[in-house]
């Protein structure tokens, strides 16, 4: 199996980004969307950022928090040292013990914004020196997070997570130019999260992976909805669950890179997390007219976390996709390496037909 990484990853760091605001520092580019945009290859980053700090222990986390009808930027500050009732074991999310046992989230540790970076030739990046989505207050006062995005035409439709304190919602935007996006509101209520759209109706319906998160009974995994105008989804169909066994995917489950058509069917890379957060991409080949009928599937990972700079980082041992593009008969997989940088991939489609066994 000829899995190529490439040889100039990571293609974006955090240093390749300016900050929204002179406090403010980039704590990872990762998680982009991807699209072909005439002569460029567009990603949509995610770009998450916290608030500088001298001082060991600290942390201030900007919100979005609407006063007098005017959004604006907060920042709430923790000093581990001082604060010692919250548990900061997770990188990426500040919990409360509940008294029962259990925690739950009193903050993310960083915002993201979701920013537009652009190359000729799929290796070399410029990202924008400014936000192209600056979350808002009423929809997304935690961050916008893993943007995916589905090309229908002439407009490119973007899913991501929009989460608030409330939950994590999935919303949909559209663009025709990566310049000006039109939010078109929450398309999944919470908690849920990395839906991914078919770019073509199948059976006169629009179709999505969606990954609702259970609470107490099952782990998150996959599941299949439908849709006759790409607001209203219904129709949900559990379309596979995360393992049963001890394993690569039996933390939990979800899509992962927009389904790609190919002539043998829809190649869907999805990810995977272990009980203990290390996270693999997996994949499989779907039947063209009926998507919830695999007709090839990998048992093991197709690509896991290995080199240092997917091992090492603001969450370290974490492969995750939100797109991928088929060109020239080879699959080209952006990723996001340990949370904070942007990889890629290629993956020569026969191989992967020799690897499905299709
Ligand atoms: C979650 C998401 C992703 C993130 C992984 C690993 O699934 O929030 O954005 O990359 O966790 O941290």
């Amino acid at each position: 199996m000829k899995i190529n990484r490439c040889t100039q990853n990571p293609l974006l760091t955090p240093a390749d980004v300016r900050p929204s605001n002179p406090r403010f520092q980039v704590d990872g580019v990762f998680n982009c969307g991807v699209a072909r945009y005439g002569d460029e290859i567009i990603l949509l980053c995610r770009v998450a950022e916290s608030v500088k700090q001298d001082e060991e222990g600290k942390i201030e986390i900007p919100i979005v928090v609407n006063e007098e009808g005017r959004d604006r930027i907060a920042t709430v500050a923790y000093d581990k040292r001082v604060q010692t009732q919250f548990d900061y074991s997770d990188n990426r999310t500040i919990f409360r013990t509940r008294p029962n046992g259990g925690r739950i989230a009193v903050n993310l540790t960083s915002l993201s914004h979701l920013r537009v970076a652009r190359s000729k030739d799929g290796i070399h990046f410029t990202i924008d020196e400014k936000p192209s989505i600056m979350p808002i207050a009423s929809q997304e006062s935690w961050g916008m997070e893993d943007p995916r995005i589905t090309q229908i035409g002439q407009v490119y439709y973007i899913t991501y997570s929009a989460v608030t304190e409330n939950g994590v919602c999935v919303s949909l935007m559209k663009t025709e130019d990566f310049t000006y996006f039109e939010r078109m509101g929450i398309i999944f209520g919470p908690e849920n999260k990395d839906v991914t759209i078919f770019p073509e109706k199948i059976g006169g319906q629009y179709v999505a992976f969606n990954r609702p998160v259970p609470f107490g009974i099952g782990n998150p995994s996959m599941w299949l909805a439908k849709s006759p105008d790409l607001l209203h989804w219904g129709e949900q169909e559990l379309f596979m669950a995360a393992s049963k066994e001890d394993g690569w995917d039996a933390g939990r489950i979800g899509g992962g890179a927009v389904p790609v058509k190919t002539e043998k069917g829809w190649l869907v890379v999805y990810h995977a997390a272990d009980e203990n957060d290390r996270y693999c991409l997996g994949i499989y080949l779907l039947d063209p007219e009926e998507p919830k009928k695999v007709i090839g599937k990998l048992d093991v990972p197709f690509i896991e976390p290995e080199t240092v700079y997917e091992k090492e980082g603001f969450f370290g041992n974490v492969v995750f996709t939100c797109g991928a593009l088929l060109e020239d008969e080879t699959l080209m997989i952006y990723y996001g390496a340990a949370d904070d940088k942007i990889c890629r991939v290629d993956v020569a489609l026969q191989d992967i037909y020799e690897m499905l066994g299709v």
